[in-house]
């Protein structure tokens, strides 16, 4: 038994990368599941394969899409309902261009799903964490919101952006009850290279090449343990990235 056991976390962005390593990581800690993303299908098999250690109730939504957001949210059934647990993990590196080269369609998606998307889902699950005086909001960031890279521009600033809410989350709620911690993970393995390059495998695998990346089990692991912690301890900002990277520039990579 451990203090996650029966508690009910809500993950956005659970079909794939970090968000589906920590539900199946929850989902051993005894947590009751909300999983969301867009593709309904991963969403369906996760939960066949979770439902036989906890409830899963899985959520269709696109986190751009404001009223159905809150129109989900706001009706959880009843087994759902008191969300104790909320990872806002959704999210995606959209082109890898020069702001001067950069597509406006990438920017809006990544400042409508990395940061307005990430707003919707915490307006609307945390006004019942604060009637409970109690809860535990959890957002993915990255290095790249505490560091800028050549061609990151817009992605660096919805994580910037992702680590200032961090920030106003915590002084706003402040005395209420309610933990707000950010994890910044550096390079971990998963499709977000695919959709920042737009399905070139090719592109995407080398990301990865010629060292060893995090994988998504080692962020679940470190989500797993920062909502272990005793209820007077929350942390607050953690950064993890795996031993070849020192900095978003700088990778040991080996070349042959
Ligand atoms: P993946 O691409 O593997 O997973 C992204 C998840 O976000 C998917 O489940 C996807 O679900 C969901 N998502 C994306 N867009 C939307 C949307 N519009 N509405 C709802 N859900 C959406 O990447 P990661 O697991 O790597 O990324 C998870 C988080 O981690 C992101 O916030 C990313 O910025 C962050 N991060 C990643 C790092 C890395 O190197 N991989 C490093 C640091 C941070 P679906 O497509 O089904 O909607
Ligand atoms: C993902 C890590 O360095 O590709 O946030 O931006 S990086």
């Amino acid at each position: 038994m451990t203090r996650l056991n029966n508690k009910t976390a809500l993950i956005t962005g659970a079909t794939s990368g970090i968000g589906l390593a920590t539900a199946r990581a929850l989902a051993h800690e005894g947590c009751r599941l909300i999983l969301t993303g867009r593709r309904s299908q991963r969403l369906i098999e996760l939960a066949q394969e979770l439902e036989a250690l906890v409830p899963v109730l899985t959520l269709n939504f696109d986190v751009r899409d404001r009223q159905r957001v809150f129109a989900l949210l706001g009706d959880l059934p009843e087994e759902f309902s008191l969300v104790d647990i909320l990872i806002n993990n959704a999210g995606n590196a959209h082109g890898l261009d020069a702001i001067q080269d950069g597509d406006p369609d990438d920017w809006d998606a990544m400042i409508d799903i990395n940061v307005k998307g990430l707003l919707y889902v915490s307006k609307a699950i945390i006004p019942g964490m604060i009637a409970r005086a109690s809860g535990h909001v959890i957002h993915i960031g990255s290095t790249a919101g505490k560091e800028v890279y050549p061609k990151g521009n817009v992605y660096c600033a919805s994580k910037h952006a992702v680590e200032a809410l961090n920030h106003g989350m915590r002084l706003d709620l402040n005395g209420t009850g309610i933990k707000v911690s950010a994890i910044h993970p550096g390079l971990v393995e998963t499709e977000f290279s695919q959709v920042r390059f737009k399905g070139d495998t090719a592109r995407a695998e080398q990301v990865y090449k010629g060292f060893t990346p995090l994988r998504p089990e080692d962020i679940a692991e470190i989500i797993v343990f920062v909502l272990g912690r005793p209820p007077h301890v929350n942390i607050a900002d953690l950064m993890v990235m795996c031993l070849d990277q020192a900095s978003s520039t700088v990778v040991n990579k080996k070349t042959s």
